[in-house]
């Protein structure tokens, strides 16, 4: 009788997306996550949910992406959804500075998170729109390091930087600091140079909820 091995349980990491309406956060995950652009602009109501596995130095890890909706009137729900997250991102628009100038609201926000236990990334997006920015790319870096944030302008419609804000600032802070639920020892972790291949096999899925 062949013997029914178990299901090995890959490490699973939530991310959350915060910032004001429209500045680009469904647009960054859905770049992220399929490679592609909308030009329309669609409101996230309530919250929206995808997931992607990817691959950090041959270790598979679940990544559950949460898209919250910037309009105030869904501000009282974000809570429930940051309290167990291990990276929270915020978004602003570089083409927008009072949306740059929110973002101290959305971490003032996070009271029921243990800031310490969670990465936390600054996003300036919308940099294909160079000629109309509000917001230099100091002023965020400033923030940024304040907050012990890593930081990155990027743009979701052209995909700008994403490889060096998710395939390397962010996954590599993810194995660094979550290294127990990954493989491997101390050195291998520091030594590691992380190779991030996209699963090709592991079809996306795509959830909708809360609309
Ligand atoms: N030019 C440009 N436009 C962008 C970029 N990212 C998003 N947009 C546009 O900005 C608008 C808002 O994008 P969304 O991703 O829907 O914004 P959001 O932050 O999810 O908004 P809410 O769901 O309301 O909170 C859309 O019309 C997008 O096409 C970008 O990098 N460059
Ligand atoms: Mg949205």
């Amino acid at each position: 009788m062949t013997e029914l091995k178990p299901k090995k349980e890959i490490p699973k990491f939530k991310l959350i997306f915060l910032g004001d309406q429209g500045t680009g956060k469904s647009c960054i995950l859905n770049r992220f996550v399929e490679d592609k652009f909308d030009e329309n602009y669609q409101a996230t109501i309530g919250l929206d949910f995808q997931s992607k596995n990817v691959k950090i130095d041959n270790q598979d890890i679940h990544l559950l992406l949460y898209d919250t909706a910037g309009q105030e009137k869904f501000r009282s729900l974000i809570p429930m959804y940051t309290r167990d997250a291990n990276i929270i991102l915020f978004v602003y628009d570089i083409t927008r500075k009072e949306s740059f100038n929110h973002i101290s609201d959305w971490y003032n926000d996070l009271t029921n998170v243990k800031i310490e236990d969670v990465i936390l990334v600054l996003i300036g997006n919308k940099i294909d729109l160079n000629d109309k920015r509000e917001v230099n790319k100091e002023e965020g870096e400033k923030y940024a390091s304040e907050k012990n944030m890593i930081f990155k302008e990027v743009s979701a419609k052209t995909g700008n930087n994403f490889p060096e804000l998710f395939y390397q600032k962010i996954f590599e802070q993810i194995a660094n600091k979550f290294k127990p639920g990954l493989q491997g020892t101390v050195n291998d972790i520091q030594e590691m140079k992380i190779k991030i291949d996209e699963d090709k096999n592991d079809k996306n899925k795509k959830k909708k909820c809360c609309k």
